[in-house]
């Protein structure tokens, strides 16, 4: 078996762990990251190295048992690993360009509004979750939608575009009780030219 393992790897960041500061600190970063995640890597592998051996012994009693193990710290893998590629240092801050703001105003009315909406949308969210600007290939519009936990949008035919983590553990450090501050400063921090290359992809 042990040739088998499953062995998902902590991604690299795509800037060091000061970089976002004074935005996200060093400190609060490098929990989150080496941490958090970690942690959702970990206990992914270990599920799946369990179901790979249920699967062997035919055990689908227990298959079933571990498909919320893996929903779970594979959802919380998935989405902080998008989540990092949707950061960028304030020192590199772009806006969206002509094109991309076009679209944005006529789904949202203006770049304002879209970051007002989806912070109330955050700030909203009972418990742990995600926040995301989606492109929905149904309605050819922009939404705005949250999921619960470590949801992905894997089910929804929703494009991913841009995410936040609204989990405690992404803000308490440095904010405390007060979300709706973290939810503003991000803004800061979007990286506005990968969005901008996932829309154009589609
Ligand atoms: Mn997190």
């Amino acid at each position: 078996m042990s040739n088998n393992k499953t062995s998902y790897q902590l991604p690299d960041l795509p800037y060091d762990l000061n970089a976002l500061e004074p935005v996200i600190s060093k400190e609060a970063l490098e929990i989150h990251y080496t941490k958090h995640h970690k942690a959702y890597v970990d206990k992914l592998n270990e599920a799946l190295d369990k179901y790979h051996e249920a699967e062997l012994k035919k055990n689908v009693d227990e298959m079933v048992a571990l498909q919320s193990a893996i929903q779970f710290n594979g959802g919380g893998h998935i989405n902080h690993s998008f989540f990092w590629k949707c950061l960028q240092p304030k020192k590199d801050a772009t806006s969206p360009s002509k094109d991309l703001l076009e679209v944005i105003e006529k789904d949202f009315e203006s770049l304002d509004a879209l970051k007002e909406k989806f912070n109330a949308q955050a700030t909203a969210i009972q418990g742990s979750g995600w926040c995301w600007l989606a492109y929905n290939e149904l309605t050819s519009h922009l939404e705005i939608i949250t999921t619960l936990n470590h949801g992905t949008l894997r089910e929804n035919k929703l494009l991913p575009l841009l995410i936040v983590d609204v989990w405690e553990h992404a803000y308490y450090l440095q904010y405390q009780n007060k979300r709706a501050d973290f939810l503003k400063a991000i803004w800061d921090i979007v990286n506005w030219g990968a969005i901008e290359r996932r829309y154009k992809k589609i």
